[in-house]
């Protein structure tokens, strides 16, 4: 394991900077720079020859690559952009490429990025290192172009796979919103930051009106299809750093990315919108009318409302707000306890 000095010095350097809200599952994080299917290489050597020869070549080989020099360009990169893999020389600067991976592999944003260091020759001893200290894989130098792309291939495989894996165990199958445990996951992540950095994020719950009924009325199929219209409208109001998750049956939560409570209000205002304005109609063609009802709260410093539990319990309470005053309507949480309703529609 590199040294106690220097992974201490990396971990504060990372930890100093704020950690990366790394894409590596864009689709649940829903990072509006994904790739589609191309996979992205993140390189980093010292030598800006070997990192122009790299680059070229792995380019060439059809993926996407983002070039940098040391661990602080990395740190920098990966906040960037989405970063599948990351391939690193060891000696990249006063932290090195081990450090790197090191560091990634202990954040939980961070650890599914697959990384691969280029060992020199008479580093040997170093492969052990290497592996102990994160590394996926290692390829040594001078870097033989053919074992490389063989190398990116078969991490391209593993990335592929555990891509799917992860949206599969992120996903509610149902309605393809996130599910509860990694609704809870991103917004623990957003009032972290919040907290650190003391940027805004707001959280909307939602809860279909009377959809008991709906059910009872035309049946749960029809209720179910009610479920994926009313996600697929309020995605439609989110933008790509938002969060919708379903909490379980028709209750659903978004965590509002940097959002303030102004802007929270009007995101919620906007979603109750679109959801009276489905139009569902049943097997007999009738129309199925669709209302929510919505409960906002902000994260604050001087609130106290800055863990995930507190805006969530704050949301609960304004959204019973909403349903007690009448439904179809958007409340807002209040510190104090008092709630401050804002009838819509
Ligand atoms: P309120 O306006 O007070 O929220 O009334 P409500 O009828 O929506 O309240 P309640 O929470 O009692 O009812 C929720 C219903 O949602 C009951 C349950 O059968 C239904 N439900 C939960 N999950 C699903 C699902 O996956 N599909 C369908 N079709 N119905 C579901
Ligand atoms: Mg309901
Ligand atoms: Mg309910």
């Amino acid at each position: 394991m590199p040294g106690q000095t220097t992974l201490g010095r990396a971990v504060y350097a990372f930890e100093n900077t704020g950690w990366p809200r790394i894409m590596s599952s864009p689709d649940i994080m829903g990072d509006t720079q994904t790739y589609g299917d191309q996979v992205s290489v993140l390189i980093c050597e010292s030598s800006q020859v070997q990192l122009r020869i790299l680059t070229k070549a792995v380019e060439d080989a059809g993926y996407l690559v983002h070039a940098a020099h040391n661990a602080e360009e990395v740190l920098a990169l990966l906040k960037l952009m989405p970063t599948d893999i990351l391939l690193t020389g060891i000696e990249i600067g006063e932290v090195t490429g081990l450090e790197v991976c090191w560091a990634l592999k202990s954040n939980r944003e961070t650890e599914s990025i697959h990384t691969i260091v280029i060992t020199a020759s008479g580093q040997e001893r170093r492969l052990e290192e290497s592996l102990d200290a994160g590394a996926d894989d290692f390829i040594r130098k001078p870097v033989n172009m053919t074992e490389l792309r063989a190398r990116l291939r078969a991490a391209s495989r593993l990335v592929r796979m555990q891509k799917q894996f992860r949206q599969l165990a992120e996903t509610d199958a149902l309605t393809g919103a996130a599910n509860r445990r990694a609704f809870m996951q991103r917004l623990e992540i957003e009032t972290e930051q919040a907290r650190r950095h003391g940027s805004a994020v707001s959280v909307v719950m939602l809860d279909l009106d009377h959809f008991k009924l709906v059910n009872d009325t035309h049946g749960h199929a029809i209720g179910d299809r009610v479920l994926i219209e009313a996600v697929k409208a309020v995605q439609h109001c989110l933008r790509d750093r938002d969060l919708l998750g379903r909490l379980g049956g028709e209750e659903f939560a978004v965590v509002l990315h940097d959002t303030t409570v102004e802007h929270a209000l009007i995101a919620a205002e906007r979603i109750r919108a679109a959801i009276e304005a489905l139009q569902i109609r049943n097997d007999a063609g009738a129309a199925v009318p669709v209302t929510t009802s919505l409960g906002v709260s902000a994260a604050a410093v001087d609130t106290g409302l800055d863990t995930p539990e507190s805006l969530l319990l704050a949301a609960d309470e304004a959204l019973y707000e909403a349903k007690h005053t009448g439904r179809n309507r958007v409340a807002l949480a209040r510190v104090d306890g008092a709630r401050n309703e804002r009838a819509a529609g």
